[in-house]
This record gives structure tokens, sequence and C-alpha cells, in this order.
């Protein structure tokens, strides 16, 4: 689909329509998934218009307390997590919902005798603290099926990325924009505020095989691996821009969009990387794949790592193959 989308002699395709018409393709297909895609895009929308009247609310800002992992939840996290959980909490087939913001995963139904109990994993609103400023930021999902071997339902939260059946973001920008995967390519839609409906822009985005871009808090390279000083040293003296939004889905966008790559490694402040396995990278990871990319936490593929906690971080390394590839060279030499 070319840029001249939306004008005249294009057809035109909301989010809902797609996803009846994706459904139409598996007759024996529930309809379960589209209620879970369809409760995103509804929370995305609440979250969207609520970022927009942000300040006119008075929502900007810490809510002076600290969520699991000890840091500042913003009011506008709570408000978008809040979105989440009551927009998926109201769909039939949705077992557990898994939330950045939440200590432990929130059972909405055990029975998971019926057909395709999906486990929703999401940071509601990552890099809210842009939002103080009037940057950009995102909400990030990723949708599991309950793992039947699990012996409590909310076990099925910890698979690794592998077993996703669907990824996504979306970027509340300039536009509000839902990037998706469920596993056959990348699809991209931006909202229309006017008709309230997400529209289809790109029915299968590709990352370009390479860009001369990296996305990284160099600020913190004095106390990451050698390998990524190496990295950055290199790109430094090939021509490589270094652009850097600080929050995860707004970087993320821009290099699937144009090509390069971002990194978060381990510091001295975050070993482990800062990111996490369950709620940003993977989904990203799956999201990058399906668009021709690749995604690593240093040498291992991202979604092959087996989760241990839910709120596990790892370092990554994704975009561009040829990108990702110049990494990987630098840290495992
Ligand atoms: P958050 O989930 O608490 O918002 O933190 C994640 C964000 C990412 O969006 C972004 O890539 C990263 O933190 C930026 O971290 P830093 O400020 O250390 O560069
Ligand atoms: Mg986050």
């Amino acid at each position: 689909m070319d840029n001249d989308t939306l004008t005249a002699g294009h057809n035109l395709t909301s989010l809902q329509t797609f996803l009846i018409s994706e459904r139409s393709k598996y007759p024996h297909a529930t309809g379960r998934y589209t209620m879970v895609l369809s409760a995103l895009s509804l929370a995305g929308k609440f979250i969207a218009a609520r970022c927009r009247r942000a300040r006119l609310e008075d929502v900007l800002g810490a809510m002076g307390s600290d969520n699991v992992q000890g840091e500042a939840q913003q009011k506008l996290d709570v408000i978008a997590n809040e979105a989440l959980i009551r927009s998926l909490g109201s769909r039939p087939g949705v077992a557990v919902v898994a939330s950045e913001e939440d200590d432990n995963p929130i059972v909405l139904s055990n029975d998971t005798s019926g057909e395709r109990p999906y486990v929703v994993l999401f940071d509601p609103l990552d890099g809210s603290s842009n939002l103080d400023v009037c940057g950009s930021v995102g909400t990030i999902f990723s949708i599991l099926l309950h793992d039947r071997r699990a012996e409590h339902v909310e076990e099925s939260a910890l698979q690794p990325g592998l077993r996703q059946v669907g990824a996504g973001y979306v970027l509340y920008g300039p536009s509000t924009v839902l990037v998706l995967t469920a596993g056959t390519g990348v699809q991209m839609f931006v909202l229309d505020p006017t008709i309230g409906s997400f529209l289809l822009v790109d029915d299968d985005v590709r990352i370009p095989e390479a860009g001369k871009s990296y996305s990284m808090n160099t600020a913190n390279l004095g106390s990451c691996p050698e390998g990524y000083q190496r990295y950055v040293e290199w790109a430094n003296g090939s021509g490589y821009s270094m652009r850097y939004a600080g929050a995860m889905v707004a970087d993320v966008h821009r290099i699937l969009m144009k090509g390069g790559v971002f990194l978060y490694p381990p510091t001295a402040s975050a070993p482990s990387g800062k990111l996490r396995l369950m709620y940003e990278c993977n989904p990203m990871a799956m999201l990058m794949e399906q668009a021709g990319g690749k995604s690593y936490s240093g040498t291992q593929r991202t979604m092959e790592i087996q989760p241990d906690a839910l709120h596990q971080r790892v370092p990554v390394v994704l975009g561009s193959p040829d990108e990702v590839d110049h990494v990987l060279r630098h840290i495992s030499s």
C-alpha cells in the first residue's frame, strides 16, 4: 500500500474491517482473538485521548507511589493501566492479564476449559515521563495462549517470546499509530480522531535492511561492556547518526520506518539492561522479526529466552538485520 492510501481510488479499511476479514480466513476461529485486539484498540483510543488532554486535566507528573520495580508511577501510568484492565476484563477468552505496573498477574478467569484462553501482557504507558515535556509515549502488548501444561493459569504468563501469538504497540505522538502482528507480517494503522477509527495505512510493514542510525542512551556508555563501546566508536566513525527519544516505542517506531538499530545494553545502574523481557523486548522482537528485522539480548535471540520472572530485565539490540549484525560483531569479538 502506498502513501496515497486515504485518497480517492484506494479502499478504506478500518482495524475492525481488517480483523473481520482476517478472521474469515480461519473458518474455525472463535472470534476471541479479534475481541482481544478490539479491547486493545479501545484502550489505545482512550489512552490517546487522555494523553492529548493530560495538561488540561492536570494528570501530568508523579502519583507519589512506586511500581513493583521501585520506579515512580506517573498519574497517567495508572490511568492507562486501568483502561487496559477494564477493557480486556470485559472480553470473554482473556484468562490472565499482566502489567508492568502491577506486582502479579491478574487472573480474570480460572476456567481454561473453553477454547483458546488468552494471556495478555502489557506496558500501559512506556516512557511516561516524556509526557511532562509533550514527548511521545506508547503502549506495548504481547499476546500468549494459556499454556495447558501450567498448573495455575497465571503461570502461563511466563512463556518465551516464540510462543507469542500476537504483539504490537500504540504510539501516542503527533498521530496515534497502532502497529500489529499476529505472526503473518506487520500491519500499521493510524487513528483518525475525527471518526474514532484506526485506519490501515500499510498492510505489510518491512524494516529497511540497513540504516545508518543508532538509538541508545550513550550517557551510559562508560559503564557498558566494552563491545558496545567499540560498536559506538565504530558507528560514530562510519557516518552514523544517533537519535534517542528516551521512549522505546518512539525510538523503535523510527527504526522500523527508517532503519537502524535500538540498543539498551547492561549498564552500571542496570546490570541486566533496563527493559523488561515480557512487556517490552519480546513484543518488539516479534514485530521486528515479522517485519524482516532481528532482536537479540547480547548474543541470544530475544524470543528464545526462557523467562524466569515476570518483571525480568534483559539487554536488547533490535532493528535492521545488517545493523543488528554490526552490533553483534562488536559485542562478540
Ligand atoms: P518505563 O517503562 O519505566 O517508562 O521505562 C522504559 C523507558 C523506555 O521507553 C526507554 O527506552 C528507556 O526507558 C529510557 O531509559 P533511559 O532514560 O535510561 O535512557
Ligand atoms: Mg516501559
